[in-house]
């Protein structure tokens, strides 16, 4: 994968990339953690675009795995996607499977939109409750996966918030070969 996936520890919402990925809720609506961080300062725009994705795409909801696109409003990105994780526990044994789909459908809709480097949280590690150990080998398993066949994706971030976040992700990932 030639250095195309860097570890940064920091916030999301600050990163200089064509796209952040949001972890949100089905809602879409706005929450906590990232997603609050993610709102409060991309301002308005975000919400009213994710009002029109609700009307328009996915009036129930945004199903866990699946992921939009929006503007960024202020942010230093040039776009939001959007996407929900698993609940750890609550979906009877899928979860990996789901965490998977959140970071392939992310860079499907990166791809599609031309874009060339994405910055991720480490979704569901949060209020959802999924262990970062457990998380850290479905996202470095998947990404590398990703990434062998997608060859026009230059950077991929991952950002986590605290160093031990950071540590655990580095203890755990399953990347095999070069980075
Ligand atoms: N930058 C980088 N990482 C962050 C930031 C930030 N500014 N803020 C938090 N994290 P969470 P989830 C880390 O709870 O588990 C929301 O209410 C955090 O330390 O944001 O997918 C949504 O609306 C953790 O490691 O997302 C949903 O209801 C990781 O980001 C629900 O939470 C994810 O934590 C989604 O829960």
């Amino acid at each position: 994968m030639a250095g195309r996936i860097r570890l940064y520890l920091g916030d999301l919402t600050e990163q200089a990339v064509d796209a952040i990925v949001n972890a949100a809720n089905a809602s879409l609506l706005g929450g906590g953690g990232v997603d609050g961080a993610i709102h409060r300062r991309g301002g308005p725009a975000i919400l009213e675009a994710c009002q029109q994705i609700r009307r328009t795409h996915w009036p129930e909801g945004l199903p866990t795995g699946e992921a939009v696109i929006t503007t960024a409003g202020q942010l230093a990105a040039r776009f939001v996607i959007h996407t929900v994780g698993p609940i750890y526990r609550e979906h009877g044994g899928q979860e990996a499977q789901l965490l998977a789909n959140c970071y392939r459908n992310a860079l499907h809709l990166a791809n599609q939109h031309a874009l060339t480097s994405l910055a991720f949280p480490a979704i569901s590690t949060g209020v959802y409750g999924y262990p970062a150990n457990e998380a850290a080998e479905v996202v470095s398993r998947t990404l590398q996966e990703s990434l062998l066949r997608d060859t026009s994706m230059t950077e991929v971030r991952l950002v986590f918030f605290a160093q031990q976040q950071l540590d655990t992700f580095l203890r755990h990932q399953k990347f095999t070969g070069q980075k």
